[in-house]
């Protein structure tokens, strides 16, 4: 029997708009249907908006996922499931009800009209280096040559980003 290969791949998830908590929960669940396995999940993490400082704050969280699929089957599932919970795109850095970025996958470069891996603001945001370096801290970025870890004690970026404490109704 021939077995697909497996590959491993690091995901954003973005949202500032609706049920934030969860909609990372819907997302989540979606990728575990179509997509694949869900290795490691960061805790998710309240962040300031990086690029449109008037907009509301984002939850952000980072997924390992192992995948059977290519990197360009995987965008357009994560497209894909983006478009099953209501995005709508009209313009650049709108506010989101689901964002899902492919930030690695495997150690592969890419870089087609629709799809750039590693992506590629990852050393510039704080919001996506500190889920990440909790799951992946020694992680080594392909093009850059450094650790997730390195990259954040490297960072420029300003805006806050802390641990979301999600309050129960329970
Ligand atoms: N995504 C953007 C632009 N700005 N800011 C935060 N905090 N989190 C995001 O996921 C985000 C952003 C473009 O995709
Ligand atoms: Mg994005
Ligand atoms: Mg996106």
């Amino acid at each position: 029997m021939i077995e697909k290969e497996k590959n491993t791949c690091y995901i954003l998830l973005g949202t500032n708009q609706g049920e934030k908590a969860q909609n990372l929960e819907t997302a989540k669940k979606k990728i575990k249907e179509t997509l694949g396995v869900v290795k490691q999940s960061s805790a998710i993490y309240e962040t300031e908006p990086w690029g449109r400082s008037e907009q509301d704050t984002f939850l952000n969280q980072v997924l390992e996922v192992d995948t059977t699929n290519d990197p360009e089957q995987t965008l357009s599932l994560c497209l894909g499931i983006e478009k099953t919970m209501g995005r709508v795109r009209i313009e650049k850095w709108m506010e989101r009800i689901i964002d899902i970025d492919i930030l690695y996958f495997n150690d592969a470069i890419i870089s087609t009209d629709d799809l750039i891996v590693p992506h590629p603001e990852i050393q510039n945001r704080r919001f996506t280096l500190v889920p990440l370096v909790e799951i992946a801290p020694d992680y080594i970025h392909p093009v850059m040559k450094k650790s997730n870890k390195e990259l954040l004690d490297e960072c420029p970026d300003p805006l806050k980003v802390k641990r979301f404490v999600s309050v129960g109704l329970e």
